[in-house]
């Protein structure tokens, strides 16, 4: 396969509600897809990044620079380009996951298209549908909070995940606890406490909470494994686990008990499903996160969902918990479940028309 360049547009989709977590609130999601042009098939891939690096490192434009200048060219070399390729000719550049990712991802769903394989199938997805969770931010009030766990259970979702920082965590969780009896419920506080607040954390432990997610900076793995030691309920990280060997570390530490992965933050779809394979062969759960996808990166996650080891359901919400209008054909919650799409690559692509109304700017890059 010759890859002969890669459009990249910037995109900007208002979200049905402000989502706000210990790191910032997002209205509009702002990110960049990727399209990927090859002399066989044309490929989609769609950036984890938001418009600051408040999540991680990497923002919008950013992560367009770096494609743009570094990664994309260094595609020019490869002589017969295929999705396992892109990551070897990118090892030079450091870090950069969520870049990665998108060019990784896009160079993958054009390679699975020109071959006529879905991607479930090509990473070894046992599922058709996926159960589906669901994550729920800050709310201004606690019943403001209650209202919105309301909709979303009377929706249907299997489970409810909430986000908490310092100062919004045991009452929040009191409350949706006591109003809503026991259903599944966990945490994600996105690195917000120090060692220092382990008080607060251990208080916690009275909600019977499926798992509190990252509660400590990204790089302390030993924090985590000290934690969890006195912490009955299982952590799970999300922003340390950047790589295979990561989880590896991580879980050997004692530092989770759980994953959850997310394909951008470990640099692709291939490294998610070695951690997938690192963590079932250590009897380690995992799920899937998400980033505030389009239907373009949600197709691939409810793929990478469907593999053997995510046995606890995945941020992979409907399209309509986003969005008012999806790029793609909307993903519809069904039973609590979205359906994994069946179609070559990932299964979908963009409406032309609904891409146009919500793309800022596009360049394209092109591959000598
Ligand atoms: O920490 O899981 C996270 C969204 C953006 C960045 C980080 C996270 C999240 C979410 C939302 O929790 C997950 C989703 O529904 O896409
Ligand atoms: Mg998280």
């Amino acid at each position: 396969m010759k890859l002969e360049g890669v459009e990249i547009l910037h995109i900007a989709m208002p979200l049905v509600g402000a989502f706000r977590t210990s790191f910032g609130t997002e209205a509009v999601r702002e990110t960049l897809l990727l399209r990927a042009v090859t002399d066989e098939a044309e490929g989609w891939g769609e950036s984890g990044a938001s418009e600051a690096p408040l999540y991680s490192g990497e923002h919008t434009h950013g992560v367009a620079d770096v494609l743009a200048r570094h990664l994309i060219p260094a595609l020019a070399a490869a002589p017969d380009l295929d999705a396992h390729s892109v990551a070897p000719a990118l090892s030079a550049f450091k870090e950069n996951r969520l870049a990665k990712a998108a060019l990784e991802t896009a160079i993958l769903d054009a390679d699975l298209k020109a071959r006529g394989i879905p991607l479930s199938y090509a990473l070894g997805a046992v599922r058709r549908s996926v159960a589906s969770g669901v994550s729920v931010g800050i709310a201004d009030s606690i019943p403001d909070l209650l209202d919105t766990v309301d909709g979303y259970l009377a929706d249907g979702y299997l489970r409810i995940k909430l986000k908490i920082e310092p100062g919004w965590d045991v009452e929040p969780v009191r409350a949706v606890r006591e109003r809503f009896g026991d259903i599944v419920l966990q945490v994600d506080a996105n690195a917000s406490y120090e060692r220092s607040d382990i008080d607060d954390l251990l208080a916690l432990d009275d909600f019977d909470l499926s798992l509190v997610e990252q509660p400590l900076p990204a790089d302390d793995l030993l924090g985590h494994a000290m934690l969890g030691r006195r912490l009955a309920t299982p952590i799970c990280l999300d922003e340390s686990i950047v790589s295979a060997r990561a989880a590896a570390t991580a879980i050997e530490l004692g530092a989770c008990r759980i994953v959850n992965i997310k394909a951008g933050r470990v640099g692709g779809y291939l490294e998610a499903r070695r951690i997938h394979d690192v963590c079932a062969a250590h009897g380690v759960p995992v799920w899937c996160g998400g980033m505030l996808e389009t239907g373009v990166g949600r197709a691939a996650n409810v793929a990478l969902a469907a593999l053997p080891g995510f046995t606890l359901p995945g941020d992979t919400s409907a399209s309509e918990r986003y969005f008012a209008e999806d790029i793609t054909e909307p993903f519809r919650l069904v039973d609590g479940h979205l359906a994994v799409p069946t179609g070559p690559g990932i299964g979908v692509s963009p409406d032309p028309d609904a891409l146009a109304r919500f793309t800022v700017s596009r360049q394209w890059v092109p591959v000598r």
